[in-house]
């Protein structure tokens, strides 16, 4: 049995003279690994070259059953109201859209071109001048309340650059599927925000000794109608509550938040699945025990406390609260499809980002994984934002080929080049991003 150890060090010796029965070895059963689709399993090197339109001058290191980058990602126009119509839309009830890699080429994301996920349906009617937040719970030593006035006014004001990215980006490429959004990439962005410290406020209501945690309502409804429901009510851990960066956020990039992102008021959790990240925020409950409201239990947001195979069973006992986000990248320049002669360098950049840690190094590779080549890489502009990373390439041939880029962490953990860890509802994939390069 090979260990995922070996793919790193090389896919070249694993696939090249049989990759159907390398993939059997590594996964017990024929699979795609970088792709959910399998249509072209069993297709031959000419049949692929036809499909992409060129010769594959790395071919010998494609791993077998991989679906070329030029066919595996497509758009879909729709527009939402204040949003890019660039946005791919998932789903429309509730509105979940994700942003496609070459519209999050900024380093810091434009409002417009957040990424939507919505669990229930925003307010409808949002009284700004009324709108109050109150913060209680069974560990909180007082109950306290503010308006969005008395928060600006009252507490001194932060801003911070933080990467945002729902637990489930990159969801549509676990195999066997799991249900939700298929995420493909763009469940992610970086604006910059500004608010006041969660610490700060929570502090003029008091901390009991007691408290482990913060639980969140937001005004949001319940998709069945039913006002009893709620959509979902997140939290943190109570440390994780009281850094610096936690914010109360009324602002992206210096203006009122959409609609669709939260407004009038939201909580930023750094580093953390954004489902923290409470919208049309109300309250704020300090609780004396793991939050337990909607989606803190059973399969919501949790993954196997330890690794599973791929399909298995997983009692609920055995699962897990997500808590960092794991190390990855985006190629957001060029886009999946660029065409370039013979001769010509082209130049490849992104963002990269590592959850509470920070990401020591970017590498990518035109070669299907068997050799990397470092890029340049910015430091964050302060800790949970993302960070720059760019890269010159140069092609030996004309033909078909894929960048692959690849980030790792201040501990060392780098981005898995196939589909990592399979869990029941598809969360933290950060496999590596790929895109397709034709070379004339
Ligand atoms: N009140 C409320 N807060 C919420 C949600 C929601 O549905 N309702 N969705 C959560 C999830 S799962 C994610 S990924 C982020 C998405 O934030 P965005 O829509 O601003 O990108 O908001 C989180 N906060
Ligand atoms: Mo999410």
């Amino acid at each position: 049995m090979k260990k995922k150890n070996d793919i790193e060090k090389g896919l070249h010796s694993l696939y090249a003279d049989d990759p159907e029965a390398a993939d059997k070895a590594l996964w017990g059963r024929e699979v795609d690994p970088v792709s959910r689709r399998g249509f072209l399993r069993k297709s031959s090197l000419l049949a692929m070259s036809a499909v992409v339109g060129a010769h594959i001058p790395f071919a010998a290191y494609m791993p077998g059953g991989l679906i070329p980058a030029a066919l595996a990602q497509s758009d879909a126009p729709f527009r939402i109201p204040g949003k890019d119509p660039g946005l791919i839309v998932i789903n429309d009830r509730p509105v979940n859209a994700e942003t496609p890699p070459w519209l999050l080429d900024d380093p810091v994301t434009p409002a417009d071109r957040l990424f939507v996920r919505n669990n229930g349906i925003p307010p409808e009617k949002i009284d700004t001048a009324a709108w109050t937040l109150s913060i209680g719970g069974e560990a909180a030593r007082s109950s306290v309340s503010y308006t969005l006035k008395e928060l600006q006014e009252q507490f001194q004001q932060h801003t911070y650059q933080m990467t945002i990215e729902c637990g489930g980006n990159g969801r549509a490429e676990f195999v066997p599927p799991a249900k939700g959004n298929q995420w493909r990439l763009g469940a992610v962005g970086c604006p910059r925000w500004t608010g006041v410290r969660l610490r700060d406020v929570l502090k003029t209501a008091g901390i009991a000794g007691d408290a482990v945690y913060i639980g969140y309502y937001g005004d949001d409804s319940h998709i069945s109608g039913d006002p009893k429901k709620v959509p979902i009510s997140r939290g943190v851990p109570i440390e994780k509550a009281l850094q610096n960066e936690s914010l109360l956020a009324w602002a992206i990039n210096g203006e009122d938040l959409p609609l669709m992102n939260g407004y009038p008021l939201r909580l930023v959790i750094g580093g953390w699945p954004a489902s923290t990240c409470g919208k049309w925020l109300k309250k704020i409950v300090i609780r004396n025990k793991i939050h337990d409201g909607a989606k803190m239990g059973g399969y919501s947001y949790r993954v196997p406390c330890h690794p599973v195979a791929p399909g298995a069973d997983v009692p609920e006992a055995e699962m897990c609260i997500i808590e960092s986000m794991p190390v990855k990248s985006l190629i957001t320049h060029p886009r999946s499809g660029a065409m370039i002669t013979a001769g010509q360098t082209l130049k490849v950049r992104g963002h990269a980002w590592a959850g509470d840690r920070s990401v020591a190094a970017m590498a990518v590779s035109i070669d299907f994984g068997a050799s990397w080549q470092k890029c340049d890489l910015k430091h964050a502009v302060n800790r949970f934002a993302w960070q720059q990373w760019s890269g010159e390439l140069r092609f030996p041939d004309p033909g078909y080929y894929e960048v692959w880029a690849r980030a790792t962490d201040s501990m060392g953990s780098m981005q898995p080049m196939v589909v990592p860890g399979w869990n029941p509802k598809g969360y933290l994939n950060n496999a590596c991003h790929r895109i397709a390069v034709k070379v004339a």
